[in-house]
């Protein structure tokens, strides 16, 4: 029988859901991936400002409201209304439609709904309101800068790390403008560079067009250029780590431009630079083009795929995220096969509390804590209230279980180890992935 001491720095079975829901909730976050941006790359609107149409910082209740997840919802609430006829409608007046449609005449009840509604009343706002005139008028009256430290404060979120998509024209121009873009370091970027290996026949002519001589067929002399082009932007952006998504039908090794590209351009680049490289992977664009950036779909990943590159390249740090439910067992067992592999985040479509519980727990039985639970993928900025709100929620509630489960096995739970797994998988496993 262990003694009184002993027993004493455990935390009593009755205790430890309240003690975990504490320490998940107290932990920082490193936000892993998101679409975020500070008000430095523009704004289309707030006090303050000079308001940038094309800004890419995106806040405040219309962009909330008009999330492309809510887009598809409020199109199968009401077919009578066409895409088409959807996106003729000004900001506002979508927003307004998908607020009466989804939120007044039933009940915001999916987990994009309900992250609006967690958002708004964690902003002191009411989410019974029949319009949305009110909350607009108090988004008005506060600033972009405002709000990024408001909402990072109230989300419990002290780094977010954006997408900077380095083929979108409008956000390339903010980087070459002269003097470029002031840096907010809250805000670290991330090269994400798709074409390169998804669309070589797209990417090559707009190299070509930036002073980078590559052929179709990406041969020798168009692997240095490309490895020219990422040494540039990374010397340019200072990123945290490189990115990309695949879709499905990704397979490695095989040939073609684009995996000539990765293996020989991309993966020495990140090396070079010691960046990890963050695969995501099982997105099928435009399945359904009229709905736009909601008109994504979802397929199947051949995880070997991935285990193959990991096994080419042992000590590149590789991050991966799989859109499908079917590919998360495969990819924790892959984590096991290979070190240099860290699954993160629950993404896009397996967000949700039931999937998000599913996998979470999947993960700390086959891997440990040595995984990234959560990334929010966030595209406005109060989304992080609800999106690590409800993220939070989950996370404690596995955790809680599991702690039962090696309280039960004999295995002391103290406070010190609560609060150590909590920071680490909000955060520290993050930094340690990030600055090493
Ligand atoms: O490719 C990605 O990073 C995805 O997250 C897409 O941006 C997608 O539109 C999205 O926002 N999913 O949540
Ligand atoms: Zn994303």
């Amino acid at each position: 029988m262990a003694d009184s001491q002993h027993q004493a720095t455990g935390v009593a079975p009755e205790k430890l859901a309240e003690a975990v829901s504490r320490a998940v909730g107290a932990a920082p976050v490193w936000d892993l991936h998101t679409h975020l941006f500070p008000p430095e790359f523009g704004t289309p609107m707030g006090r303050g400002v000079t308001p940038d149409p094309h800004g890419l910082m995106l806040w405040g209740v219309d962009e909330l409201v008009t999330y492309h997840y809510l887009i598809a919802e409020v199109l199968r609430e009401a077919p009578e209304v066409t895409p088409e006829a959807f996106y003729a409608r000004s900001r506002s007046e979508q927003a307004d439609l998908i607020w009466q449609k989804l939120f007044v005449d039933a009940t915001p009840v999916s987990e994009a709904c309900r992250g609006v509604v967690t958002t708004l009343t964690k902003l002191g706002l009411d989410p019974n309101e029949k319009s949305l005139a009110g909350h607009r008028r108090w988004f008005a009256e506060q600033t972009p800068a405002g709000q990024v430290d408001r909402v990072l404060e109230l989300a419990g979120v002290d780094t977010v790390t954006m997408t900077n998509d380095v083929f979108d024209e409008n956000e390339r121009g903010r980087w070459l403008a002269e003097g470029g873009v002031a840096r907010d370091p809250r805000f670290p970027a991330v090269l994400r560079f798709d074409p390169l290996v998804v669309d070589w026949p797209a990417a090559a002519p707009r190299l070509r067009d930036w002073g980078y001589a590559v052929d179709a067929q990406a041969s020798a002399g168009s692997i240095d250029a490309v490895r020219r082009f990422l040494g540039e932007w990374i010397g340019r952006m200072k990123p945290v780590y490189c990115a990309m998504s695949l879709p499905p039908e990704w397979r490695y090794p095989a040939d073609g431009p684009g995996n000539r590209v990765l293996a020989e351009a991309i993966v020495p680049a990140c090396s070079e630079h010691g960046l990890p490289l963050a695969l995501m992977i099982g997105v099928t664009r435009g399945v359904n083009p009229a709905l736009r950036q909601a008109g994504d779909g979802i397929g199947v990943t051949h995880v070997d795929s991935l285990a193959a590159l990991c096994r080419d390249f042992p000590q590149q740090r590789i991050m991966a995220t799989l859109l499908a439910r079917e590919n998360q067992h495969a990819l924790a067992v892959a984590a096991r096969k290979f070190s240099n592999l860290t699954p993160f985040g629950c993404w896009w479509f397996i967000n949700t509390p039931s999937l998000i519980e599913e996998t979470t727990r999947m993960r700390l039985e086959l891997l440990g804590p040595t995984f990234v639970p959560q990334h929010s993928d966030a595209r406005v900025l109060e989304q992080l209230l609800y999106k690590w709100d409800h993220s939070r929620a989950v996370l404690a509630k596995v955790l809680t279980d599991k702690y039962q489960d090696l309280a039960a096995a004999g295995w002391r739970v103290t406070p010190a180890a609560i609060e150590r797994d909590a920071n680490r998988l909000l955060r520290g496993n993050v930094a340690t992935l990030l600055e090493q």
